[in-house]
């Protein structure tokens, strides 16, 4: 048995090791969540070019709901709505689609507080902020002067910040250039976005336009680091063309530390330049329903070289992937890549050096630290192509290997390797509860693995991706649980479920409903032409909406459907849909109001009806409308329960 175990890495796996699954006999148990039970955790799974956010429950797996985030989600109207279709706005216009990597909890004082979550989109370079009490999307933030989002969204340890870096450098401002001249000519935008304490709100506080790098991964400082920020760079060569070889020729990158608490302090006694540059900031409001979308004009950006103290090089080998900082703040971890080793920095030790001004030359101006001088340890030949580390609460650490497909735990303060499992396969990021605050919740580690293969039944060339459950409370990791994820999962971020459970809204109050739109009164109940446009100003409860027939709509009429749900029950949604509509349906939860938007093409008599099973009388929870042709001078009329 343990034989197999360890032969059975990437590619080996047959399904006669079936017993790799099930080593322990009380293995089931510890995943078993008996029907009526809930999870111990909620999992916040990142969809990756799903573009979305997945919420799990651990230790079963099961799927609880898929968030939708930067990606339009028909299930529940999510970017079809007339309200929710400012939420994917950019300065490039209607972006529906991205890829999220990296979901992070606020925290007050290094620890989870269960009040929102953030992630970044890649691609249009976005930061979305999640409110787990209604579990929505309440705002996205675009980042100017970024390209490629990806060492972002982490937070500081009083959510005072969530921070995002670009991964490819760019011309700033962007212009027609030559590619060939990259180097020297390109930048790379570290954005610190304040988060106001009480609302959640987010605002572009400054942006440090570093050298031409590739930022890779970043973390927080916490504890006695806090006040800083670590980011792994890669293509410190600034190569423009076949990276995989001209970016991989230095022995060392950087992990470039940032004192954001200096610079804080500079731009709020005015420095930094102010720059023109158009981004997107998009709320939704709990009280209208509806988002806006701003376009903003400039950012405030700072030259490394004006804030002395702001930015130290540590050199790090070789083209490090994650960035990672234990609980007490004291270690960073930088995981090269293409290094058999772990490099581990100590902060007290780099403090020391700064301090001491021991540097080994400069890059662009900025101060590089000498290697060995702020070397806490390296834990040796630990795996191949190690990516990322995570935390748990007794001085462990746990990184992912990817090319040799395991986890790998290893004590922080000695080095040594205290364990090693194979993952199925190929894992990416790790995630422990907490693992990136203060205090982690040591229990279970998820394993975000990039390649399925066969574990699972086929289901054609595309497959689902896959995490796998360890059980990391004893000596040695215990497999525990395989299951499937949406999209590609990078990074997670989990919570014990009671910091989040007991706020969960349940409706919205119909009273407090601030749509512009919004039925509260049935005498309020009509549908108005102006022009071309039809408003039908519409509500619903079981098991009718009213009105449930409407004549006088003509073929070339624009027809805006605003309906309100009148119930006051929790896990009451009715839907909406109509024929020949060009969008998705809306879910519309208790007390709140959506917009859908019908262009009849043809005259008839086209039926609508609730998409959601909502009572014995669901099926009955449909009507008509009437559609005249253009040039008819029908009224319009609407009715319920009429003759
Ligand atoms: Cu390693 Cu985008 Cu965090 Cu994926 S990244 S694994
Ligand atoms: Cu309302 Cu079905």
């Amino acid at each position: 048995m343990v034989a197999s175990l360890v032969s059975c890495n990437n590619g080996g796996n047959k399904r006669g090791n079936k017993g790799q699954g099930g080593l322990a006999t009380n293995v089931a148990e510890k995943v078993y969540v008996a029907p009526g039970e809930l999870d111990e955790f909620y999992a916040f799974v990142s969809g990756g070019f799903s573009g979305q956010l997945a919420v799990y429950g651990l230790p079963s797996g099961r799927l609880l709901k898929v968030l939708p985030v930067f990606s339009q989600n028909p299930e529940n109207g999510w970017g079809y709505t007339e309200e929710t279709k400012p939420m994917l706005n950019t300065s490039y216009g209607f972006v529906p689609w991205d890829d999220s990597h990296h979901p992070d909890i606020s925290q007050t004082n290094g620890v989870l507080d269960g009040r929102w979550v953030f992630i970044n989109g890649n691609n249009t370079p976005r930061i979305a902020r999640i409110g787990l009490e209604s579990f929505k999307t309440e705002e996205i933030i675009e980042i100017p002067n970024s390209a490629g989002n990806h060492s972002s969204s982490f937070i500081t340890e009083n959510t005072e910040y969530v921070v995002a870096g670009t991964r490819f450098s760019v011309p700033v401002p962007q212009k027609d250039m030559s590619i060939k001249d990259y180097k020297g000519n390109f930048k790379g935008a570290l954005t610190f976005i304040s988060v106001a304490p009480e609302t959640g709100h987010m605002a572009i506080k400054f942006q440090l336009m570093m050298p031409g790098f590739n930022y890779d991964l970043s973390h927080p400082g916490r504890n006695k680091s806090h006040g800083w920020f670590f980011f792994t760079t890669y293509n410190t060569e600034e190569a423009h063309s076949l990276l995989e070889v001209n970016a991989s020729q230095n022995d060392k990158d950087f992990i470039a530390a940032v004192n954001w608490k200096v610079i804080e302090e500079y731009v709020n006694n005015g420095g930094g330049t102010k720059v023109p540059a158009k981004y997107a900031h998009n709320i939704l409001d709990e009280d209208t329903h509806t988002a806006t979308s701003t376009m903003m004009d400039e950012v405030l950006t700072v030259n490394p070289m004006d804030v002395p103290g702001a930015v130290y090089f540590l050199p790090t080998p070789k083209s490090p992937h994650g960035c990672d900082v234990d609980p007490t703040g004291e270690y960073i971890v930088g995981n090269g890549k293409l290094s058999a080793d772990l490099t581990v920095h100590s902060f007290t030790k780099m403090i020391d050096a700064v301090e001491n001004k021991k540097f080994d030359g400069e890059a662009y101006g900025i101060p590089i630290l000498k290697f060995d001088d702020i070397l806490a340890g390296v834990v040796k030949q630990a795996g191949l192509g190690p990516l990322h580390t995570e935390f748990d609460d007794k001085g462990n650490a746990y990184t992912t290997f990817f090319i040799s497909s395991e986890v790998v735990k290893w004590k922080v303060g000695t080095w040594e390797v205290l364990d090693r499992q194979p993952v199925f396969y190929s894992v990416g990021h790790g995630m422990i509860p907490g693992g990136n605050s203060r205090k982690p919740f040591g229990k279970y580690f998820v394993a975000l693995n990039k390649i399925t293969k066969d574990r699972y039944l086929p289901t054609g060339p595309e497959l689902t991706q896959s995490a796998q459950l360890f059980d990391i409370t004893g000596d040695k990791m215990e497999l525990l649980l395989d299951f499937p994820t949406i999209g590609e999962p990078h990074y997670a971020a989990g919570i014990p479920a009671e910091l989040v459970a007991p706020n969960s809204r349940k409706i919205y109050k119909l009273a407090e409903n601030k749509h512009k739109y919004a039925v509260i009164q049935d005498s309020d109940v009509r549908v108005e032409r102006e022009g071309k446009e039809v408003h039908v100003y519409m509500n619903m409860i079981r098991s009718h909406f009213n009105p449930d027939n409407i004549e006088g709509v003509k073929v070339g009429d624009k027809v805006y459907f605003h309906i309100t749900n009148h119930e006051q029950d929790f896990d009451v949604p009715h839907g909406f849909a109509v024929i020949g509509a060009n969008t998705a349906e809306l879910l519309i939860m208790p007390g709140a109001t959506e917009t859908l938007v019908w262009e009849p093409k043809q005259v008839g008599v086209w039926p609508m009806y609730c998409t959601d099973f909502c009572s014995a009388l669901h099926q009955e929870m449909q009507g008509y409308i009437r559609v005249s042709p253009a040039d008819s001078n029908i009224e319009l009329s609407w009715s319920l329960g009429e003759d």
